[in-house]
């Protein structure tokens, strides 16, 4: 029997190849999916597995990829990411609407593409990363705490769309994670900003933390879901509550 297909989106960077590689590790042929073709392809290569040069906002090209299989268990919407910390009074409309379209239909599209295959392979997992943004809101983070909030919503209604069907909908809620691109692309590629996002924090999560968690999740026996996961440093108690060595 051929190994079973892990689609697993943002694959270029960060979270996303962590995760295509924790999940090719555990035995799934992974389709690595993300808009950077040189890093989707070299991924692919490393981990034995396919690439998939893909911009999870255009419908019509997760159509047209997701046509080219024929089997898919898995699903991790890894894809999205954070523009801006401006308060709400003053913040980009622009930003907010790319990260409504990335992070909330980036993975409508990957979902309404994969459902028939996840359902037919008879015990299909779709997970969504979302965030602890998805939960609560805080200053300067309104676009993203709005668009985290919308993942979350999305995974909520799938979940009890699909009740009585085998597919498991899993929701992974990371707090602050480290990674070389997140907070980067946050402010828009001013380093010395985005450093100071992790200032004293001894250990924040890492790419490899989280794709930890999405590995063991989607291994649960059949009948076992994880609905909603919360994965933060110890260093970081809630939102606002996070310890920094002076
Ligand atoms: C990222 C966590 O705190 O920047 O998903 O919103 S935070």
């Amino acid at each position: 029997m051929s190994r079973p297909v892990a689609v697993v989106t943002g694959a270029s960077s960060g979270i996303g190849a962590a995760t295509a590689r924790a999940l090719a590790g555990a035995g799934y042929h992974v389709v690595a999916a993300a808009r950077r073709k040189d890093r989707v392809e070299a991924l692919a290569e490393e981990i034995g597995g396919t690439a998939a040069p893909l911009d999870v906002t255009v419908a019509a090209a997760v159509a047209a990829s997701a046509r080219g299989l024929d089997r898919c268990d898995v699903l991790v919407n890894v894809a999205g990411g954070a523009l801006g910390a401006d308060p709400v009074e003053t913040a980009r409309p622009s930003d907010w609407r790319a990260m409504y379209e990335v992070n909330v239909l980036g993975v409508l599209h990957l979902t309404q593409a994969l459902l028939p295959l996840l359902r037919g392979s008879g015990d299909g997992v779709l997970v969504v990363l979302s965030s602890t943004a998805a939960q609560v809101a805080y200053e300067g983070g309104g676009g993203y705490v709005a668009a985290k909030h919308g993942a979350h919503a999305l995974a909520a209604t799938l979940r009890l769309e699909l009740c009585g069907e085998p597919v498991r909908v899993v929701e992974i809620a990371p707090g602050m994670v480290r990674t070389e691109e997140f907070a980067l692309n946050r402010y828009g590629g001013d380093a010395e900003r985005a450093a100071q996002v992790y200032a004293g924090v001894a250990a924040p999560l890492t790419a490899q933390d989280v794709a930890e968690t999405v590995a063991w999740a989607v291994t649960r026996p059949a009948h076992v879901n994880i609905d909603l996961l919360v994965v933060r440093p110890r260093a970081q108690a809630a939102q606002h509550k996070v310890h920094r060595e002076p």
